[in-house]
């Protein structure tokens, strides 16, 4: 049986000229072909992508989303036939809406032991093939499709990653039959690596008319909501607002760190009481700044800048755009500061501006910074004590991911998130994804540290086991801070707020509330976790300085904070 170059060898080297670095996946029989082309890749010591295998599939995905997040570069996917693609279909999910482009393939049989030449494992005609596993994708990623023939395999993993990597960017899942993977493989005569997508940006003419109305307003401001995804848009949003002193509002459902919040501009997340004033309000990746989504917050022109403002996976969206200016985020903000600049600007008003602005920053940020020192200063643990001991004791180029709820919006508010890159969490709202996705991210950035801020209820979600294991095998150490309130304190407010005369209100049953979690500074022992339970300030700094210096060997970390 020749059985070389195959169909797996056509994979990897779809993987490698796509600029693949790693492979991540959980195992199904059907990948024993880019196993072997892998061990040959080793054997021989050529390049190309690394492997990384976990013990659950939606922590693959979540590692693969948070590496590509990181570093903007799309990473490969393997899950096991339907099975191991339902398992990971939450991780998917929360990528496609997070415009994370991934490749991601499952096995199918289509002999299904029917071919003598070809003998199959009993198990694809007894069940694992489902008859075409991108029907039960195509709903939640960006595209979903087969690989139709032996033949085509190569080409259409190209185009897979290719089609990631276009705006809107996200997962693109392919079916392919582990017969063509078995099937003997024609290199193409020439191999070459495939182009970056092309940088799409606005007219020029669209641009400059923007800036002409921004010099002429005499109140404008941003709201940033996604442009941070990119950290060029990060940086590009900083020297725009610089230069002509327009003060940046974040969007209270922002998942990226979108402008620096020391900055003299920045006015607060969800300070919408400024807008009232505003001549003129730029949404800077605005996906759903507003709510209700028809509540306009102002009387000026509002214009749209995104590179694709309209998100098909939103089932409304009422951006309450008066224009759209459409093309890469950066390129535009970069273009609009260099537009306003060329046309000219009264730097007396502008001065005039930063001047406010900055007043109302320091009074906003020293507002902020007593709510912290008066909470580090009770006996009670709660969020902000915890931000402001995490102040005092992180690096300051530590990134933070979160997967809380009812803390989400004090750990926007209250951790340093100022530089690009900062703050992450996913999108879709499945909890289970914080471990995995904080993984991915050290995976990209090994220098710097990286904390997950999890309520205990999300974190209970997690694959915990698989991802400790992940952390411990690939030399991945994060700190874990469960914000443990002990109970699903979102549920709670939700009931009270669709039943505030009801029964639930007078006892104490907890029906959907309570949560009754293992010690969670515990669970990480066998993989030789430091751990710690907090229940006091002076606790929580003992404990963050412990897993401080664990990070620094190389250990990860859980502080159980009971907030
Ligand atoms: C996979 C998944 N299952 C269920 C939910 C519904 N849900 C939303 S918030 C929440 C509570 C989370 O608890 P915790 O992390 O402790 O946050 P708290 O509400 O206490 O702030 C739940 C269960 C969800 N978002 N995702
Ligand atoms: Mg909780």
């Amino acid at each position: 049986m020749k059985n070389q170059p195959d169909g797996g060898e056509a994979i990897v080297e779809a993987f490698r000229r796509l600029g693949v670095e790693y492979i991540v996946t959980s195992p199904g029989s059907e990948w024993s072909p880019v196993w072997e082309a892998l061990t040959r890749q080793r054997v021989d010591a050529r390049s190309g992508p690394q492997f990384i295998q976990c013990w659950h599939e939606t922590l693959a995905v979540n590692i693969a989303t948070g590496y590509t997040m990181m570093t903007g570069r799309p990473q490969a996917v393997l899950l096991h036939a339907a099975a191991g693609m339902l398992q990971g279909a939450l991780g998917l999910f929360a990528a496609t809406r997070a415009e994370v482009p991934l490749v991601v393939l499952s096995g199918e049989s289509v002999t299904l032991g029917e071919d003598d030449a070809r003998p199959m494992e009993g198990q694809w005609y007894a069940g694992v093939s489902v008859g075409g596993s991108d029907r039960l994708m195509a709903p939640l990623v960006k595209w979903s499709g087969r690989v139709h023939s032996a033949i085509t395999l190569y080409q259409s993993v190209i185009r897979a990653g290719e089609m990631a990597a276009r705006t809107p960017k996200g997962v693109v899942h392919l079916d392919v039959p582990l017969e063509y993977m078995l099937a003997d493989w024609t290199p193409p005569q020439a191999l070459s690596s495939v182009p970056p997508a092309p940088t799409r940006v606005a007219l020029p003419a669209d641009v400059h008319r923007l800036a002409e109305r921004l010099v002429k307003a005499s109140n404008p401001m941003i709201v940033a909501e996604h442009s941070g995804v990119d950290p060029r848009a990060f940086d590009a949003l900083a020297q725009l607002a610089e230069l002509l002193a327009i003060p940046v509002i974040g969007a209270p459902g922002a998942n990226f760190a979108n402008f620096p919040q020391d900055n003299p501009l920045w006015l607060g997340v969800g300070a919408y009481q400024h807008l009232e004033s505003s001549d003129l309000v730029l949404l800077a990746g605005g996906r759903t700044p507003w709510t209700p989504p028809s509540r306009r917050r102002t009387s000026g022109h509002i214009v749209a800048i995104n590179d694709e403002p309209m998100k098909s996976w939103l089932i409304y969206q009422n951006l309450q755009a008066d224009e759209y200016i459409e093309g890469d985020i950066a390129h535009t903000l970069t273009a609009l500061a260099e537009a306003a600049a060329s046309v000219g600007f009264d730097s007396a008003a502008v001065e005039a501006r930063r001047s406010t602005w900055s007043g109302v920053h320091r009074n906003v940020n020293a507002a902020l910074q007593s709510e912290r020192e008066a909470a580090a200063r009770s006996d009670k643990l709660n969020v902000m004590a915890i931000c402001d001991v995490v102040r005092e004791l992180m690096r300051a180029d530590a990134i933070y991911v979160e997967e809380t709820v009812t803390h989400a919006i004090p750990l926007r508010k209250h951790l340093p998130l100022n530089r690009p890159q900062s703050f992450f969490r996913h999108n879709g709202g499945g909890l289970g994804q914080g471990i995995g996705i904080a993984l991915g991210i050290k995976l990209a950035a090994p220098e710097q540290p990286v904390v997950l801020f999890a309520g205990d209820g999300s974190m209970l979600y997690n694959p915990i086991v698989q991802a400790f294991g992940a952390a411990k095998q690939y030399d991945l150490p994060i700190l874990i801070v469960v914000l443990n309130n002990q109970s699903y304190e979102s549920m709670g407010r939700g009931h009270r707020l669709y039943y505030p005369d009801g029964v639930a209100n007078s006892t104490d049953f907890g029906y959907g509330v309570k949560i009754d979690a293992p010690p969670f500074e515990d669970l990480g022992r066998p993989f030789d976790f430091f751990g710690a339970c907090a229940t006091s300030v002076a606790e929580f700094r003992t404990a963050l300085a412990g897993a401080i210096e664990a990070l620094g060997e190389g250990r990860s970390a859980v502080i159980n904070a009971m907030v």
